[in-house]
């Protein structure tokens, strides 16, 4: 969420197997988040961002820098998960305008024939599950050629399962439901992806059917190290 490449580099170099920089609640500015990118591909890792509400424009782009992965927030309907396919798909699949320029930069292996016939493959369409519309339309997203997969946003789901009544990520009635779209989506042949607020859950994802979990935000994890660290200081 911090607007630091320097941030973004040392989190790759952890033992995370991608780091996801977040444009959406994130501070990240397209600057910022297109200098992320070359830090986290350094480190040798995948790069995903989760781009701001509706902005498929920024999809496109984010995989034009070299992004491999895509999370869009707030898909509430089949047609929100169609536009957003669209933009990050070549065609016949979607419309994805052409001109990889920065990601053949980082991504040497590819020539610009080989990065279009393998692009539709190779990059990831996450569409976030994160109302009680997205829930009603999962299968309809779910069955869409250009989503490769659906990613949880408990604290939202939260929001709308409660009809504003709370945020509480951790509400127990959720995990049903957050098990339910763990099992439609692999049932469909998708990847399963949710946020987790406490890396505790993480293995109780993964018996959901989740594969990928974000885990918490780069201040939280901050905060969590530096106090492990001082409680150890502190004996
Ligand atoms: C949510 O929990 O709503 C999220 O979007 C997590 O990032
Ligand atoms: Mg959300």
């Amino acid at each position: 969420t911090s607007p630091s490449v320097e941030i973004a580099g040392a989190m790759a170099r952890c033992a995370f197997d991608t780091v996801t920089v977040d444009m959406q609640h994130g501070a990240h500015s397209e600057v910022s988040a297109f200098e992320a990118v070359k830090a986290i591909f350094m480190a040798g890792k995948p790069a995903i961002m989760r781009i701001p509400v509706g902005r498929n424009d920024m999809a496109s782009r984010a995989l034009d820098m070299g992004y491999e992965a895509v999370i869009a927030p707030m898909i509430n309907s089949v047609a929100d998960a169609q536009a957003f396919a669209n933009a990050m798909k070549y065609p016949p699949l979607g419309e994805r305008s052409w001109g990889p320029t920065k990601a053949l930069q980082l991504h040497t292996s590819y020539t610009t024939g080989t990065y279009f016939r393998s692009a539709n493959g190779k990059t990831l369409a996450l569409a976030m599950i994160e109302t009680r519309a997205a829930h009603a339309a999962l299968d309809e997203i779910l069955a869409l050629d250009g989503i490769d997969g659906v990613f949880v946003g408990p604290s939202d789901l939260s929001i709308s399962w409660s009809n504003g009544a709370h945020v509480d990520p951790k509400n127990e009635e959720l995990q049903e439901v957050i098990s339910d779209i763990g099992g439609r989506a692999r049932k469909a042949g998708k990847i399963a992806a949710v946020f987790a607020v406490d890396p505790a859950d993480v293995p109780g994802f993964a018996k959901m059917g989740y594969r990928l979990a974000a885990l918490n935000t780069d201040p939280g994890i901050f905060h969590a190290g530096a106090s492990a660290m001082l409680e150890k200081a502190r004996g």
